[in-house]
Order: structure tokens, then C-alpha cells, then sequence
């Protein structure tokens, strides 16, 4: 082997490329350091990422196990196989596809299934929790199909299930969607399913931010009422990026294969197979749903905390693993907001609230999440101090008084997370 080939496989990125080592390490440093709130985030297992840095990545695969296009997939084929059965009985539903290279374009194999260009579709609205996968003009599934949205009533925050019933009987949609990014409740999945069918729609639930409190038994599921279901293994769920689509329509299955490779995708992530196995059979684990629970009960403290402390909860409360608060009423933006947590070392994001501005720099929202330091092992009391430290910080801004009160919050985070550590990190 010459010189050159030998350090091809043994020299190290911190070794090779110091940009990116030093970039990687800080990375892991800030994770340790920060408290993650942003909702769509978590922690993986070791085994996860043993999965995800594996030569597994390495092999190019397209089809599906048992029928391919390339040779040698014997033992892709194992991983990818265990992931639809253990996607099945998580979910317990008929039908798993575990290709899907993120919850997008799970959501894009849907509607290349489903619907024709020019089909209207009916979705939450973006600001009152969708997302933009599901109809926003400057994504393609808003180019191409005909998008209507559904809000909250505008007192409760809450779907008004049967104002979504009237629109859908004056929009007869052809895909009915629910669920998204940025919604804090429990939808009602029986009502809505009812509804898709009366219009002679079909439902899709896109499960993305809650399939790990589905998995943990503290969320009702999609199944039976939904006829589709997406996902990403992200979030509450744990896992690597990525996203899965679950039926029970078998009518459906061939077509859903295709729909995903050749429809929408080429080769598959084979890496990312193996870590979504993984995950996926971590959230069939008892301790999983002991978590599930934890992650919900901690949304809660978190809600009740900052409730107490005078700052507004969208919605009155939650019922997931996700506090959508107001600082409107502070008369800060979500920004504002934003950037003070981000000062003490707390991570979170701006986001739009109902009836919020159009435009992302005037949003009044920030969303919160607790998936990420419940994983760490963050329970109700830490939660209750988090959310003492985060009203803190928010009546510091509106009063422009940050910097007398960032010392004592940056110390309080700092105890946080030496006390909850993210074990491995350096
Ligand atoms: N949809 C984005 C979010 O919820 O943050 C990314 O998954």
C-alpha cells in the first residue's frame, strides 16, 4: 500500500482538515455548555452514532431489501428489514418505508402517491403550527398543489374542529393534513379523520414532532383514523435525520414504494438505515416510554413556570413536548427573545404564533422544547428553574436591565448542565 493510500484510511479529520476538526469539537462543546430547547432536537444514543459514522456508508443501494439494483446489500438488507418490522410494531400499523431521506420528502412521497399537480389540499396554517411541507407557496408542494389552511380559533388557540369541518366541506380537499412544527396540543385525530372522510379526502397525519410521545403510549396515535402517517425519526423520537411513512391501506404498498424510490429519491442513506433501526428499537424499550412520559410532564412544568411568572403560553398550557410562548406582551420580538436566551447559554427558536406578522423579524413567538434536556436527564424541578430563568431573562430585555441579570442566569444554566451532562463530551 503506498504512503499516500494508507493515510487515507488512518489519518484522523483532526489530523486532516483542522477547519472542520476544530468546528466538529466546538459543536460538541456547545451541546455540553448550552441547554438545547429548540423542539425539533435531541441527544442519539452512542449506538446511534455508531451507526451513523459506520463504513455501512460507504455502499450504494437502490430498491428494496431482497430486490435491489446493486449487488452486495446482503447486510444492508438485514438493517432495512429489522427497521420496517420494528417501524411496524412501534406504530403497530401494516406498512413502514424507512427511505425517506427526511420528513419533507416523506411528505413529498405522499403527494407524489395521492394527488395530481393543481389537487387541493387542506393543512394547518404556518403560523398557527404547520409546517412548510405541507402547502407554502415558496415550497414546492405549495407550486404544485392547490393549498388551503386551516387555523386556531382565535381566543383558545385551539383547532376549532368544526369550523375545520366547514371549510372542508366548502374546500372538499383531496389530502386533508394534520399535525406540524409548532402546534403545543393534542390534535383530535378521530375528529379529524371523520371529517377527511365526509369531503372525501384522505388524511395524512404528519407525526414528525410527536411520534416519540406516540411511541411512548403519552400521545394518541394517527392509527386507525389517519389512512397515511409520516415522520422523522429526529425529535421526540431520538434518532438520526430522516423520515419514515406508515399505511395500513394495502392498495397502497407497491405504489408507496415507488413512489419514495423512484418517485422521489434515488439511492438509499444506508448508514442512516442502520441508525433508524436502531432508534426505532430503543423506542420499543421500556425505559422509552418512561422518557416519553417525562418529556411531557416536563413540557408541562416548563408551561406552568414561566405561567407563573407572567409570561403568556400560547394555547393556555400543552399537551406535547412543546411550550409555545408569547413576548408580545412584553413587547419583545421572538428574536429579541431569542438572542437573550442564546446569551445565557439557552437555545431556542423564534417562531409565529396565531395572527402573527407574515414577516419572520416582527414574529412574537418563541417556541420551546423539552426533548433534548429530558434526555439528559432534566426532570420537573429542573424545568421549573428553567423556566424562572427564561422569564428572568425575558422581563430583563423588555426592561433593558440583561445585564445586570445575565450573570446569575448564565450560572444557574452553567450548574444545569455540569450537573446534567452529556456524557462523552469533552
Ligand atoms: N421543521 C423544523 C422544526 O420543527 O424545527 C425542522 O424539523
Amino acid at each position: 500500500m503506498t504512503a499516500d493510500l494508507s493515510r487515507h484510511f488512518t489519518t484522523t479529520v483532526a489530523e486532516s482538515d483542522p477547519l472542520i476538526a476544530d468546528a466538529l469539537t466546538h459543536e460538541k462543546r456547545r451541546q455540553q455548555d448550552q441547554i438545547e430547547l429548540i423542539a425539533s432536537e435531541n441527544i442519539v444514543s452512542r449506538a446511534v452514532l455508531d451507526a451513523l459514522g459506520h463504513e455501512m456508508t460507504n455502499k450504494t443501494l437502490e430498491g428494496y431489501p431482497g430486490n435491489r439494483f446493486h449487488g452486495g446489500g446482503q447486510f444492508v438488507d438485514v438493517v432495512e428489514q429489522a427497521a420496517i418490522d420494528r417501524a411496524k410494531e412501534l406504530f403497530t400499523c401494516d406498512y413502514a418505508n424507512v427511505q425517506p431521506h427526511s420528513g419533507s420528502q416523506a411528505n413529498l412521497a405522499v403527494f407524489f402517491l395521492l394527488l395530481q399537480p393543481g389537487d387541493s389540499v387542506l393543512s394547518l396554517d404556518l403560523a398557527a403550527g404547520g409546517h412548510l411541507s405541507h402547502g407554502l407557496g415558496a415550497n414546492l408542494s405549495g407550486r404544485w398543489f392547490k393549498a388551503h389552511h386551516y387555523g386556531v380559533d382565535p381566543e383558545t388557540e385551539v383547532i376549532d374542529y368544526d369550523a375545520l369541518e366547514a371549510q372542508a366541506i366548502a374546500v372538499k380537499p383531496k389530502l386533508m393534513i394534520a399535525g406540524g412544527s409548532a402546534y403545543p396540543r393534542e390534535m383530535d385525530f378521530e375528529r379529524m379523520g371523520a371529517i377527511a372522510k365526509k369531503v372525501g379526502a384522505w388524511f395524512h397525519v404528519d407525526m414528525a414532532h410527536i411520534a416519540g410521545l406516540v411511541a411512548g403510549g403519552v400521545h394518541a396515535s394517527p392509527f386507525p383514523h389517519a389512512d397515511i402517517v409520516t415522520c422523522t425519526t429526529t425529535k421526540t423520537m431520538r434518532g438520526p435525520r430522516g423520515g419514515l411513512i406508515l399505511t395500513n391501506n394495502p392498495d397502497w404498498f407497491r405504489r408507496l414504494q415507488s413512489a419514495v424510490f423512484p418517485g422521489v429519491q434515488g439511492s438509499i442513506h444506508t448508514q442512516v438505515i442502520a441508525a433508524k433501526a436502531i432508534c426505532l428499537g430503543e423506542a420499543l424499550s421500556e425505559p422509552f416510554k418512561v422518557y416519553a412520559a417525562q418529556v411531557q410532564a416536563n413540557a408541562r412544568a416548563l408551561a406552568t413556570s414561566l405561567g407563573n411568572r407572567g409570561i403568556r403560553i400560547v394555547s393556555g398550557g400543552t399537551d406535547t413536548h412543546l411550550v409555545l410562548i408569547d413576548v408580545g406582551t412584553k413587547n419583545l420580538t421572538g428574536k429579541r427573545a431569542e438572542l437573550v436566551l442564546d446569551r445565557a447559554n439557552i437555545t431556542s427558536n423564534k417562531n409565529a404564533i396565531p395572527n402573527d406578522s407574515p414577516r419572520p423579524p416582527e414574529w412574537v413567538g418563541v417556541r420551546l422544547g423539552t426533548a433534548a434536556a429530558t434526555t439528559r436527564g432534566m426532570k420537573e424541578a429542573e424545568f421549573t428553574e428553567l423556566g424562572e430563568i427564561i422569564a428572568t431573562l425575558i422581563e430583563a430585555e423588555a426592561s433593558s436591565t440583561v445585564d445586570d441579570a445575565l450573570a446569575d442566569c448564565m450560572a444557574r444554566v452553567a450548574r444545569l448542565c455540569s450537573a446534567f451532562p452529556i456524557s462523552e463530551a469533552t
